[in-house]
């Protein structure tokens, strides 16, 4: 079913990479029961970054986003399942660390807006767009899970 299909864009940030997180978030999409389809890592270059966010180009924290966002290392991941845009975001919290709330990625491992440790789509077409800047189709693998009898009813 096509609902079951729902695919969503993860980056695990380079602070999250240099503070040994990436193990940690990734347990957490496991453990929930979503399915990896697409991983790498790789740095990030600038034209990257200003088609992923075209929308914050203006704002006066950019250049400083920037400047985080290739400081090293990120892990770009695409995840699959149901409702997952929805779920991610909830799993990840509030942009801004300070408010988000404990059990979340961002509220349980991050204290500031400008480390929040990582990235999630927000809607289903701003997921399909993001999962276009940042893999080849052939980069995502489609393989069935032999637990989905359990994972989904
Ligand atoms: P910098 O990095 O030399 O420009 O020094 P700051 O303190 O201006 O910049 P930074 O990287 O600590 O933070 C970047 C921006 O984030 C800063 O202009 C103000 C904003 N900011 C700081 N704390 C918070 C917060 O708690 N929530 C939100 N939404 N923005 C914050
Ligand atoms: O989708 P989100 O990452 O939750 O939020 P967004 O698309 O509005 O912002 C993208 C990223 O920009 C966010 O993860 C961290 C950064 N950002 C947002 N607001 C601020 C900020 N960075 C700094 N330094 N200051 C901000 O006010």
């Amino acid at each position: 079913p096509p609902e079951l299909r729902e695919q969503t864009l993860v980056l695990v940030k380079p602070d999250a990479v240099q503070r040994r997180l990436v193990g940690d978030v990734i347990g957490r999409f496991e453990r929930r029961g979503f399915k990896l389809v697409a991983m790498k890592l790789l740095q990030a270059d600038r034209g990257l970054l200003d088609r992923h966010y075209q929308h914050l180009k203006q704002k006066p924290f950019y250049p400083a986003l920037l400047a985080y966002m290739t400081s090293g290392p990120l892990v770009a991941m695409v995840w699959e399942g149901y409702n997952v845009v929805r779920s991610t975001r909830a799993m990840v919290g509030d942009t801004d660390s300070a408010q988000a709330a404990a059990g979340t990625i961002r509220g349980d491992l991050s204290m500031h807006v400008s480390r929040n440790v990582v990235h999630a789509s927000d809607s289903v077409e701003t997921a399909s767009r993001e999962i276009g800047f940042w893999f080849q189709q052939n980069e995502l693998v489609a393989w069935e899970s032999g637990d989905s009898q359990y994972t989904y009813g």
